[in-house]
């Protein structure tokens, strides 16, 4: 039980928390699947899972067990020494990825720059190419993290401005283009990082055939491709990762959010050996990475998403739940787009800012987040059931109908 009331928490956090989030109000003290409530004990359906890192539900029992069972018995060794969990899930992400080679980190962001390392890492190495000159062709809109390199190269002011100097080494170009990756590859080229459906640019799913391009030139130009599943991964898309739309085999794989069962920061890369074997004992590392209480509840977190066939329930019921939406045929809705279970809402100008309908939602009951100033974005837990999209769409309906 909570010993503030919202109101006094919310008031608290303005105080004594730095101010880089603009949070809907709501506090939520308690959850379940894919409900939630506050100290007051209003209870609100879930309609953002954490930005996909609770894809397997609130406090999954099978995931909280894994937890409690792995705290009676050991949490952390650091990598000074072997535990008896890493080797575990290595295999079992190495299995799931059908990749040689994992390595652990915590945040997605940390994989992201051990994404970059290898990368440039095995230019150096692998392909030759001079010293520091090493270049990785990344897109427009992207987003990939908060670090001082990851946002060198976004192209969001709010995620540059004062920040500066930045790490060069990058190359924009624009998402969904081909051609322009093309014309963008040179001798230095090392790595092409992508996310497979854009999350934070309004849930942009590219054109089919983009991804395939992506590796055809990787291939021909002896490149890297290293694909951001973070948000796109585990199931939430319709297939185990999004990448599996276009049949295609990135070179790099980097996960977060949702390995961790939503209870515990867990992030990893996994790619061949001729790839994550550039790495020696000192070059690259973290105190947390490969813990044993993450690792077991990722062992975990896998187990729920393969055992509830959670990647052909998000196929299924993503489709019924888009369909739903267009359906309302709201004046408001410009146009519904997405896949799987991630789904966003774009509206149309006239309709006022997104903000409006995600506070709105939340009065009835739906918790979603805008993304930018018109796109709201749908991205429930993968447990739900149709009848409780049914009990959605009804609320969604009556905010923008
Ligand atoms: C925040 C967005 C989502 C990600 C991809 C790496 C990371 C993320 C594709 C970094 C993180 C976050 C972070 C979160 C909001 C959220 C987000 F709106 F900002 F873009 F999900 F859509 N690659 N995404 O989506 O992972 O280091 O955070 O573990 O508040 O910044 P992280």
């Amino acid at each position: 039980m909570s010993r503030y009331t919202s109101q006094e928490l919310m008031e608290m956090e303005h105080r004594y928390g730095a101010h880089n989030y603009h949070p809907l109000e709501v506090v939520i003290s308690k959850a379940e699947g894919i409900w939630v409530e506050d100290p007051e004990g209003r209870r609100y359906i879930d309609m953002l899972s954490a930005y996909s890192a609770v894809n397997q539900g609130h406090r999954h029992p099978k995931i909280i067990k894994a937890l409690k069972d792995q705290a009676d018995l050991l949490t952390l060794t650091s990598r000074a020494f072997f535990n008896d969990r890493w080797p575990v899930f290595a295999k079992r992400l190495s299995e799931v990825t059908g990749k040689e080679m994992i390595l652990p980190m915590n945040t997605g962001a940390e994989a992201v720059e051990t994404a970059i390392k290898t990368m440039r890492k095995w230019g150096y190495l692998a392909k030759g190419v001079e010293k520091d000159k090493a270049e990785i062709i990344v897109f427009s809109e992207n987003f990939h993290g908060r670090t001082t390199t990851i946002i060198s190269f976004s192209v969001d002011p709010d995620a540059q401005e004062n920040y500066g100097p930045f790490t060069p080494g990058f190359v924009v170009v624009p998402y969904d283009d081909v051609e322009a990756v093309e014309r963008a590859v040179n001798k230095n080229t090392v790595g092409i990082l992508v996310e497979p459906i854009q999350g934070e640019a309004g849930v942009v799913v590219p054109k089919e055939g983009f991804l395939k391009g992506l590796e055809r030139i990787a291939k021909k130009n002896n490149v890297l491709l290293a694909v951001d599943e973070i948000q796109t991964g585990f199931c939430r898309t319709g297939k185990t990762f999004a990448f599996q739309h276009e049949g295609i085999d990135p070179d790099i794989i980097i996960m977060g959010k949702a390995l961790g069962g939503g209870v515990f920061p867990v992030s990893a890369v996994a790619a061949d050996k001729k790839i994550l074997g550039v790495f020696q004992p000192g070059t690259h590392g973290s105190t947390f990475g490969g813990n044993p209480l993450g690792c077991a509840v990722a062992l975990a977190a896998i187990d729920v998403l393969m055992e509830e066939k959670l990647a052909d329930k998000a196929a299924e019921l993503g489709a019924y739940f888009m369909e739903g939406i267009r359906k309302i045929n709201s004046p408001k809705i410009k146009l519904v787009r997405g896949k799987g279970l991630l789904i966003g809402v774009v509206l149309n100008e006239t309709a006022g800012k997104a903000r409006i309908y995600t506070t709105a939602l939340k009065e009835k009951g739906l918790l979603c987040k805008e993304t930018h100033n018109w796109i709201i974005r749908f991205a429930p837990p993968l447990v739900i059931t149709k009848e409780e999209i049914d009990l959605a769409l009804g609320k969604i309906k009556e905010v923008l109908g």
